[in-house]
């Protein structure tokens, strides 16, 4: 019977595609049916001379099962294609390693992280500021006088602005006044970031380097407090107990101002090459808020006292790492990253 044989035909294909696990093996079974000489086109080309009536029975027939390899050949192409061989994949943990290039953090960002740690500990609030400030924010509003020479202690660089006079803030103070203008009192808050400095570069002097501000306000905030948190901040980041000393200064946004010195960390104090034989070495800025400022920033005059520091970042990273000078921090030199 013609019908059983293209019947048997498709059954045949059926079964021997569905044990097949190769596409190429399929490709072939294709052919043995479909290709120019295969089994079921023979049939296909046979019909011309037939009778017509068997013709009207087996052409559709053929001609549908045609369409069904065709269909189940795509279909099993498919299934091969997405499976996994499992044999193949494998993991061999006897065969080497590829090494992966792990990147380093910048010993400033590692320094940031820890003093945020810190802080953050104590209660304290991160605060950031633009870099690009205007002369209000990082020079009047902190009581820097018009045309005083007070304003040549920072070195500026000076931006063209069409509005006004804009600069590269020297300085992490004016987040103080930007803060205050928002928050009443108490609130305690540290302030890192980027700042500039007009000035010539050597072992110790960078035209970019990094501050933190400290700011600390309430109704009784005392230069005994501001010693506290220096002293617990220090220690907490050099790892062993650290003296503060306080020597008088000068600032505008500060009265009275100090220069603020740490015990050596190498000696704790003894004397020795790395603090130059002093035992004390400088760290930065630092006094009780100056009433003037917290008029700036719209709070009453002699309501508040508070404490504010700015100390530089690379000095610290510099005592903490022993690097000797402060270029190498933009260098850009994967070298130093790497020993980090
Ligand atoms: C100030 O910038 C004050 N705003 C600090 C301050 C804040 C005082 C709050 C009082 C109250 P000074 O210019 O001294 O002060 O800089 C502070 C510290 O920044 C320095 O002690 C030093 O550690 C660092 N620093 C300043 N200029 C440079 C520079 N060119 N290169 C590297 N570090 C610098």
């Amino acid at each position: 019977m013609p019908e059983k044989e293209i019947k048997d035909i498709g059954n045949s294909f059926f079964e021997e595609i569905s044990k097949l696990s190769d596409e190429r093996a399929l490709y072939a079974v294709k052919v043995k049916y479909v290709g120019r000489n295969g089994i079921l086109t023979k049939i296909l080309k046979n019909l011309k001379n037939i009778s017509s009536e068997q013709r009207k029975l087996i052409g559709p027939l053929a001609n549908n099962l045609r369409q069904e390899i065709e269909n189940a050949f795509e279909k099993r192409k498919k299934e091969l294609s997405e499976q996994i061989d499992w044999e193949k994949e494998k993991l061999d943990v006897t065969l080497p390693g590829k090494k992966v290039e792990i990147g380093r953090l910048h010993p400033i960002t590692s320094v940031y992280r820890e003093i945020e740690k810190i802080f953050s500990s104590m209660g304290f609030e991160i605060v950031e500021g633009p870099e690009l400030e205007t002369d209000w924010y990082n020079f009047t509003s902190l009581n820097f006088p018009f045309d005083h020479p007070a304003r040549d202690m920072q070195d500026t660089f000076w931006v063209k602005s069409p509005k006004e006079k804009m600069v590269l803030r020297t300085h992490t103070s004016p987040v103080q006044v930007r803060y205050m203008e928002k928050r009443k009192p108490p609130f305690r808050i540290i302030v890192p970031g980027r700042v500039y400095r007009n000035e010539a570069t050597d072992a110790a002097h960078e035209h970019t380097l990094h501050q933190f501000e400290a700011l600390v306000v309430g109704n009784d905030i005392n230069v005994g407090n501001f010693k506290h948190i220096a002293k617990q901040f220090f220690s907490a980041f050099f790892g062993k107990n650290i003296d503060i000393r306080l020597r008088p200064s000068f600032f505008p946004f500060t009265e009275p101002s100090f220069e603020f010195d740490i015990s050596c960390t190498v000696c704790g104090g003894k004397k020795c090459p790395s603090c130059k034989n002093a035992g004390w070495l400088e760290i930065g800025g630092a006094g009780m808020v100056n009433q003037n400022v917290f008029v700036s920033a719209g709070y009453p005059r002699n309501k508040y006292q508070g404490f504010a520091w700015g100390f530089g970042i690379e000095r610290l990273a510099m005592m903490k790492y022993k690097i000797d000078d402060i270029r190498w921090f933009e260098s850009g030199d994967l070298r130093f990253i790497k020993q980090f």
